[in-house]
């Protein structure tokens, strides 16, 4: 893992001081498409058990509605998501904006979502699909053309297989691990791995020590050089990994020391809920993107496709909005390439992120009350020596005031997401 300076007076991770090229890329993408599917999706969130009654869990739903083990086997037989549609998905997050993608190839219920040859709980072996197919290489191939980036998240919790939870048996399931992840590198080639599930080295049921961690980030190193791990491969230290991982969250102040993404739903839930109507609005998950972009951090947006392979409409037009947004007058500048900059304070009215060395990127969300310019609070010294409104002719004016800048653009908003004014900086040192 890499080690960076913090911004001056906080613990942000100033992308700039990155020492190794290592995460470059992935810093630069800055948005990436998370995909929770697997054999929970068949049931769509709902589990009818046997005296009548229903209970309701996405990903979860084998343990927290505990699903009898021969019963959760019996409901993936089933799963056949014909619909699943590689073209499609990889068009959503192109559409979006997303420059990655990160799918479950196996979450905590052990299933895994490509034919693997370590055991027959996988979507090849275990179920009602084609077996000609593929979804893995399908997704892969869709996104090589596109020119996005394919990771799979790996569970090292895993709740089906029996070894896991003996430690008399545990290293039999690492070994099975360690040949399901070569499979995974060897046979798709990804950018990265997404572990996950590695929380509690005491928890008699689930242990991973930071050992075992570094052990296991050596490893699939080794499978191929360049290869990113999340830091849940570990301990979620900042040494474990070559990134942090914030859930469901924007740090206020973030992992000190690495690089970071927070991953977040579109809804409530992870894995596909019929029942979950709550999504997020476009103009919030855009807001998110550009606030951990000024913070120096990515966005990992997540969807979940049902038990046909579909992902949902809601989730596809909320993503699209985004990406509208990034495109118009070239306001994906405030994100694509774009970090923390160190030179201000996190205004109220917006989010600040700063594009190569000579430009500030002022995204206003909340316009201030009665036209009151917008105060930018300087941390360093710096000067302004131009400012424009992205998508209009506004004029704006700048002037320093007190410990920092006054920015008044003469009209109001470009839009209701977030309008963009382009400050032109030098150091003032
Ligand atoms: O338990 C998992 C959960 O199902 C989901 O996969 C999230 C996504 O980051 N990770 C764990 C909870 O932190």
């Amino acid at each position: 893992a890499e080690r960076a300076g913090g911004g001056p007076g906080t613990n942000y991770a100033v992308d700039d001081a990155f020492t190794s090229d290592r995460t470059k890329w992935w810093r630069q993408d800055r948005f990436g498409m998370f995909i929770h599917f697997g054999a929970y999706s068949n049931l769509e969130g709902e589990y009818t058990r046997p005296d009548g009654t229903v209970c309701r869990d996405a990903e979860w739903i084998m343990r927290e509605c505990d699903v009898p083990k021969d019963a959760y086997e019996k409901q993936a037989a089933g799963f056949n998501p014909a619909d699943f549609d590689a073209k499609a998905v990889v068009k959503a997050a192109k559409d979006a904006g997303q420059r990655y993608i990160v799918i479950t190839s196996k979450h905590h219920d052990g299933y895994a979502m490509w034919p693997t040859k370590v055991n027959k709980w996988n979507l090849r072996d275990h179920s009602s699909f084609d077996k000609r197919r593929d979804i893995m290489r399908e997704l892969k191939k869709e996104a090589d053309k596109a020119g996005i980036k394919l990771g799979f998240y790996y569970s090292i919790w895993d709740w089906h297989d029996p070894d896991f939870s003996d430690p008399a048996t545990f290293p039999k399931y690492k070994k099975r691990m360690y040949a399901q992840l070569k499979e995974l590198v060897d046979n798709y080639d990804p950018a990265m791995l997404w572990f996950d599930g590695e929380w509690d080295a005491d928890n008699p049921v689930n242990r991973w020590s930071p050992k075992d961690g570094a052990e296991l980030e050596t490893y699939v190193k080794g499978l191929k050089p360049g290869l990113l791990v999340n830091n849940r491969v570990g301990k979620r230290r900042v040494t474990d990994g070559d990134f942090g991982t914030p859930e469901q969250e924007i740090p206020e102040a973030p992992v000190d020391g690495q690089p970071w993404e927070s991953c977040m739903t579109l809804n409530g839930h992870w894995g596909y809920a019929r029942y979950d109507h709550d999504w997020k609005p476009a103009a919030e998950l855009t807001r998110n993107l550009l606030a951990t972009a000024s913070k120096g951090g990515n966005y990992l947006l997540n969807v979940g496709p049902d038990s046909k392979g579909r992902v949902p409409q809601e989730s596809v037009t909320r993503l699209r909005a985004m990406g509208d947004w990034l495109r118009a007058h070239h306001q994906s500048r405030t994100v694509y390439g774009a970090g923390y900059s160190g030179l201000v304070e996190d205004p109220e009215w917006g989010e600040v992120s700063r594009e190569g060395s000579k430009k500030l990127h002022a995204a206003v969300t909340r316009w201030p009350k009665d036209g009151a310019p917008l105060h930018l609070k300087s941390r360093t010294p710096f000067e302004i020596t131009g400012a424009r409104v992205l998508g209009s002719d506004q004029k704006v004016t700048v002037k320093k005031s007190g410990d920092g800048f006054d920015i008044t653009p003469s009209g109001g908003p470009v839009n209701d997401t977030a309008t963009v004014i382009e400050l032109a900086v030098k150091s003032a040192t």
